[in-house]
């Protein structure tokens, strides 16, 4: 279903609806996905105007890639201060994905690069098609991260892949993405979208407050000393154990009316 309101207004991005899952496709397939100002404001404005009933998102890539990153024909012209506000922007934006109201399955395809791959990253779960590759091609054009990447990107592969990516220009195709877990799972070309959708589904069915407590607890508990994670985990477990539906699914299970945990 096509999306309503002022998601309908995006120009830049195709976002329809099924059910409960949302999926906003980059659409900009003539410049590769490139992020302008205007996308990367239209992100944000898509992320913090998620329809109530919406529980998951898939983001995806119109064309042959992914994203190829930042715009580099909008950088030329800004100054310093106007600089550090257009990251700044980037950082909203993203934040917004990553620490929103609900869990986001990136589907890759292609060229995931530069602020592609700040994107990627700030997505929950990801999806890699055969044809996905990976660089941060930023030492290249004699900029750096500026979209996240630099906090993000090494939680996921480390400081010293990362540093690799940047000074020597190395790409990583599907394979060696998957090896260091930089993707969760790999499809055949053509069969991450059925995948991702899939996957956002299935996250559609768990409980809000524990996807809120995976996506807004998990990476602050890893960047917390062990005593000051192990309170914040006690917290959120209270939290989540407390609200009305985890007693109603506790009980579905004890009484035999839930799924039990299988073999896939
Ligand atoms: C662009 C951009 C872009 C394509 N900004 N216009 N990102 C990069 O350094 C990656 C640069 N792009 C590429 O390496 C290639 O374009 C791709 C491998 C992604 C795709 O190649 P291909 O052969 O399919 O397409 P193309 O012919 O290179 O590009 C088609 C058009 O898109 C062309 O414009 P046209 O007017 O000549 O048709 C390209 O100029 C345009 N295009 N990528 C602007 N990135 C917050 S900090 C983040 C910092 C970064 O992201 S740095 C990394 C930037």
């Amino acid at each position: 279903v096509a999306a309503t309101g002022v998601l309908a207004t995006l120009d830049l991005l195709k976002i329809e609806t099924q059910g409960p899952v949302l999926h906003l496709r980059l659409d900009r397939p003539v410049k590769r996905n490139a992020i302008s100002d205007s996308l990367i404001q239209q992100i944000h404005t898509a992320f913090i105007n998620l329809p109530e009933e919406i529980r998951a998102v898939v983001v995806s890539g119109e064309g042959a890639h992914f994203c190829a990153g930042l715009d580099l024909s909008e950088l030329v012209e800004r100054d310093i201060g106007g600089a550090v506000l257009h990251s700044r922007m980037w950082h909203a934006a993203f934040d917004a994905v990553q620490f929103g109201r609900v869990p986001v399955v990136a589907v890759l395809h292609g060229a995931v690069v530069g602020g592609g791959l700040e994107l990627a990253s700030a997505c929950h779960v990801r999806v890699a098609e055969d044809s996905a590759y990976f660089g941060l091609p930023e030492g290249q054009r004699g900029i750096f991260v500026g979209g996240g990447g630099s906090a993000r990107i090494p939680r996921l592969i480390g400081v010293a892949r990362m540093s690799d990516l940047m000074l020597t220009g190395r790409v990583f195709d599907a394979d060696e993405a998957q090896q260091m877990a930089l993707v969760n799972y790999r499809t055949a070309d053509g069969e991450g979208l059925a995948r991702g959708l899939a996957l956002a589904h299935r996250i559609a069915t768990n409980a809000p407050m524990s996807n809120f407590a995976v996506m807004h607890a998990l990476p602050r508990i890893a960047d917390q000393s062990q005593s000051e994670g192990l309170f914040t985990e006690a917290l959120m477990a209270a939290v989540a154990e407390s609200t009305p539906e985890a007693q109603t699914r506790l009980r579905a299970f004890l009484e035999g009316r839930a799924s039990k945990v299988v073999k896939s």
